[in-house]
């Protein structure tokens, strides 16, 4: 139902999706509901603005059902299912669609859409600067923080809207038909949320699953080892990226540079020596972001070399300073364990433990377990902080030394005095932050501003 002319419009929380996709079927003409939990006090300045548009807002909303007429609704990717909102959003008799899918519906340009549990962000990043240094326009959207609605709300245009999507997002995302779809990697993550695994997985197939009929579908080659996820897309035509040595994969990597295969062999596109960025992860990004252009009409060469340029953006493996001869990297983003076991891995070296390493935070729900390998290998000690602090201790004493800290400047303090020269104060806490923190950035920005007070200290 795209015309909302007339039509009765309901919208679940008032975040940044929630007001643009207020404001979006407001401008498409329908008469719009806006409901959200947090009390009246937090929303009324954003609530004055949207009722002066004719928005009609309700916030400290207690209730799972809805008594009013509706012909759709838009929820928010925060919204769990069995949450007020969620509930309530189950008992609705109309359509039911998440902001992402909503807000595509009045984007005019094709999508590229880029989902995986890690390495999101840095790929879509990676490509809108490709897309932008050959000549066409590009944007950034969806979960990197620019809400699909809001990007339909602007007058400007754009050539390619780049989408970061998440599991979140793909709740309810029924006809988000994107012109091509990459998936990154499947490890656990937000299974507090999910459920299961597999739940997990199934959602971030489903982006693929559903992509336009000959849509590029780009994917990691691994991932097709799972019989599940090769069943389940077996009828489409797959472009497949690994940097693992001996996989079977059109875009790959040898000693020296990421390139392509072909039937002569293979041909090196991006020369390891001539890269900002590093690490095996990110070859990988590059990888995807690779294949993606190749199915698009723009100058590859001028995009190859934007890529080539490209550096790795704040919170992610940043090193911050070293004094003392001690490094300091900053790895907020690092919100599961599979990325702090990547950034453990590219912090690490494997003939003597160097790391001291800050974890911990909201529990996700994931297993624990698969960390311990390479925390027994790089760890010298683990400082915890947050929530599952008390879990994690549990689950890595035997492999590491552990020790729980009551707050962030404790668990820093104690970092610096433990720490010696060659070593690595690494924050990677494969935990999300929102039990100390308002988001990863804010827990970044944290360590950042410990960091450059003790390197101002250190130059006295
Ligand atoms: N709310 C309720 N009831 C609920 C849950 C939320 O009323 O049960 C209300 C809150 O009071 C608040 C609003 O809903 O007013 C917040 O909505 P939201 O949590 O959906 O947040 P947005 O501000 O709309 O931001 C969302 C994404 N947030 C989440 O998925 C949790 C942002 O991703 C995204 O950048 C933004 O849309 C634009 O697309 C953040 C995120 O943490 C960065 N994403 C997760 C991740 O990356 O791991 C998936």
């Amino acid at each position: 139902m795209n015309n909302l002319k007339q039509q009765s419009v309901l919208v679940l929380g008032a975040g940044l999706s929630g007001i643009a996709a207020a404001q979006l079927a407001a401008r498409e003409g329908a008469r719009v509901t806006l409901l959200d939990e947090a009390l009246p006090e937090k929303l009324a300045a954003v609530f004055q603005v949207l009722e002066g548009e004719g928005i009609c807002c309700r916030a400290g909303w207690r209730e799972s059902s809805w008594q009013e007429a509706v012909s759709l609704a838009v929820i928010s990717p925060g919204i769990r299912p069995g949450s007020t909102l969620g509930q309530l959003a189950a008992g609705l008799p109309c359509p039911v669609i998440s902001e992402l899918a909503f807000g595509a519906r009045y984007c005019h340009c094709p999508l590229l859409a880029i989902t995986g549990s890690n390495g999101k962000t840095t790929t879509v990043e990676m490509l809108t600067l490709c897309l932008n240094a050959a000549g066409v326009k590009a944007i950034a959207g969806g979960n990197i923080g620019l809400p699909l609605s809001q990007l339909a709300l602007q007058a400007e245009s754009w050539d390619y809207i780049v989408v970061e999507v998440s599991s979140f997002q793909l709740e309810h995302a029924e006809g988000f038909q994107p012109a091509a779809a990459a998936l990154l990697n499947i490890t656990p993550d937000h299974l507090d949320r999910h459920g299961t695994f597999e739940n997990y997985r199934n959602l971030k197939l489903k982006l693929l699953q559903q992509t336009q009929e000959n849509a590029p579908l780009v994917l990691k080659a691994e991932l097709l080892r799972d019989r599940v996820i090769a069943g389940m897309l077996k009828k489409h035509s797959l472009i497949t990226f690994s940097a693992e040595p001996g996989q079977l994969a059109r875009y790959a990597c040898n000693e020296t540079a990421i390139g392509r295969s072909t039937t002569d062999g293979f041909q090196p596109l991006l020369y390891f020596q001539e890269l900002a960025f590093s690490g095996h992860h990110n070859y990988e990004n590059a990888m995807c972001v690779l294949a993606l252009l190749e199915q698009l009409p723009v100058d590859q060469e001028k995009a190859r070399l934007a890529l080539s340029q490209f550096s790795c953006g704040h919170h992610r493996l940043e090193k911050v300073a070293e004094i003392g001869g001690v490094a300091y990297v900053n790895d907020s983003k690092a919100t599961n364990v599979d990325a702090m076991i990547k950034a453990l891995e590219y912090c690490g070296d494997k003939k003597a433990k160097k790391i001291i390493l800050i974890a911990g935070g909201v529990d996700k729900g994931c297993a624990l377990d698969e960390a311990k390998s390479s925390l027994k290998m790089y760890v010298k000690q683990v400082l915890l902080i947050g929530e599952c602090k008390q879990r994690l201790a549990r689950e890595w004493q035997e492999e590491v030394a552990v020790l729980e800290c009551p707050d962030f400047n404790t668990a820093m303090t104690a970092a610096v005095a433990t720490a010696r020269e060659g070593d690595t104060v690494l924050l990677s806490p494969g935990c999300a932050s929102f039990d100390m923190f308002r988001d990863y950035g804010h827990r970044g920005q944290s360590f950042v501003q410990f960091v450059e007070k003790l390197k101002k200290e250190s130059e006295k």
